[in-house]
């Protein structure tokens, strides 16, 4: 089969959170799976563009509203990644170092969607699967079935992941004239709520629709931010499928991101030297637990409750444990965040920002990894932490509900509650800090969830059998 995915994020190429890792991932396994997958992605000005080589494989041009746009489609030339990358540029909308957070977002998002339909529509044969993920890429079943100018492209069948469905891309009536010339009477595919709804558009059209996990999408008939009916009434055509992760860029016997390389064997060896490095570097207690936390400070994550919740388990427990943050975000949270480091010196510290590299040594080195997630669509950094024996504290919910069994359930591994507050936080904290007394208990949790599977080659084939069915 040949599969054509079409995202904002791929990692290495662009990443701001996990749809890039996933997109990064996904068509590596299902090409070693005997198809074609291949990526097409915006041309961002990132670092992997300027150190890479491209050919140039298609020049185009459209209208958008009431401007003409010229785009270019360049093709990484050595298959780098494991399969075929496309990046397609649209002068003065595209050629931006950031992925997202612009004010013309939804026109240079709408543009791409346009200028990758286009490209599509002159190809001499048809993919079999055009694979959308996100709101981003969502308008392109409607575009291919209810565009006159890609009409003849209505019979290529469409699947669109949703790795996140709070956000939507919503965009008021006024911008209707942006998509290309469209049958009016199909008005009521793109609307929703009194506006055009990009998502929702998507989950009407595409012909299989899947989320990251089983949980999320049982979770999303009662939680959809404004979608519930929607996926009520689609389920027929829904589907949740685990993320898997990539073993090629998250296993920590060949991470070169990491000090210390280690194996199930002499994971406890590994992950105190890792740790030490850790403790050196940001100034924290080596025979305390250690409690990071990962991720984007937004609310879904609940990393507003994070300042409270980490003050309350320091004051409480007589600081029987360290805290490391990792992340950027709000600016509210960022800020205090960062002032708590002259209030709990020796026993918290934070570094604010995105540092792939930092993140890898902080899986190695922690004991415990915290997510207390409003919102977890499937969640990769509880299966990374996991892959490098880091015990996770999670909250109940989506893909943390699927992956993670409390350690005081028969075979359970993880600390797991229900409610984002910091009282269920702080008491998970003092769970962890009681867990890490029982060192081997420690151990074999430890090795239990090294072993755990949660490779791609599994999740890769049900794609392929949502694709066939
Ligand atoms: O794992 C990749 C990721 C998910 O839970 C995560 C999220 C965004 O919020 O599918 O997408």
């Amino acid at each position: 089969m040949e599969i054509i995915h079409i995202s904002a994020e791929c990692y290495p190429v662009a990443k701001a959170g996990g749809l890039g890792d996933v997109v990064g991932a996904l068509p590596k396994y299902q090409n070693a799976l005997g198809h074609v997958a291949k990526v097409v992605l915006p041309m961002y000005r990132t670092k992997f563009l300027y150190e890479n080589q491209f050919e140039v494989v298609h020049k185009g041009g459209f209208g958008m509203g009431n401007y003409g746009y010229e785009y270019t489609v360049i093709r990484e030339k050595t298959n780098l990644l494991g399969f075929d990358l496309y990046l397609v540029d649209i002068y003065g909308l595209l050629d931006r170092e950031k992925i997202y957070g612009y004010d013309d977002d939804i026109e240079r998002f709408t543009a791409f969607q346009i200028a990758v339909t286009d490209w599509i529509s002159k190809w001499k044969h048809r993919p079999d699967v055009v694979h959308l993920h996100d709101h981003q890429t969502a308008l392109i079943p409607f575009m291919m079935q209810n565009c006159f100018p890609f009409m003849h492209l209505a019979t290529i069948h469409t699947v669109l992941t949703i790795h996140n469905a709070q956000y939507q891309g919503w965009m008021d009536w006024s911008k209707s004239n942006y998509i290309p010339d469209w049958d009016k009477w199909k008005w009521g595919l793109l609307e929703w709520n009194k506006m055009i709804n990009p998502l929702a558009s998507g989950i009407r059209c595409a012909a299989k629709v899947t989320t990251v996990s089983p949980g999320y999408l049982s979770e999303l008939k009662y939680d959809a931010n404004g979608l519930e009916n929607l996926f009520e009434y689609e389920k027929g055509k829904c589907s949740g499928i685990l993320n898997g992760i990539d073993d090629e860029v998250w296993n920590p016997s060949k991470d070169e991101f990491i000090q210390e390389q280690y194996g199930v064997e002499d994971a406890n060896e590994g992950k105190a030297k890792n740790k030490k490095l850790l403790c050196e570097q940001f100034d924290l207690d080596i025979t305390k637990p250690l409690i990071v936390f990962i991720g984007r400070l937004v609310g879904e994550k609940a990393a507003d409750l994070l300042p409270a919740a980490i003050s309350d388990s320091i004051n409480h427990n007589e600081g029987s444990m360290n805290f490391l943050i990792l992340g950027s975000g709000d600016p509210s949270v960022e800020y205090q965040l960062e002032q708590m480091r002259g209030a709990f010196m020796g026993y918290y510290n934070s570094q604010i920002g995105y540092n792939e590299k930092l993140s890898h040594q902080i899986y190695a080195g922690a004991d415990f990894l915290l997510m207390p997630s409003r919102v977890e669509p499937c969640g990769l950094n509880q299966m990374y932490a996991m892959r490098y024996g880091t015990i996770p504290i999670v909250r109940n919910t989506g893909g943390l509900k699927d992956t993670v069994k409390d350690f005081g359930e028969e075979n359970g591994y993880g600390i797991c509650f229900n409610n984002a507050s910091v009282w269920d936080i702080t008491y998970s904290v003092h769970r962890a800090v009681e867990l890490f007394k029982k060192s081997i208990r420690v151990e074999e949790i430890r090795k239990q969830i090294m072993e755990l599977d949660f490779s791609w080659e599994n999740s890769a084939g049900k794609y392929i059998e949502v694709y066939s069915s």
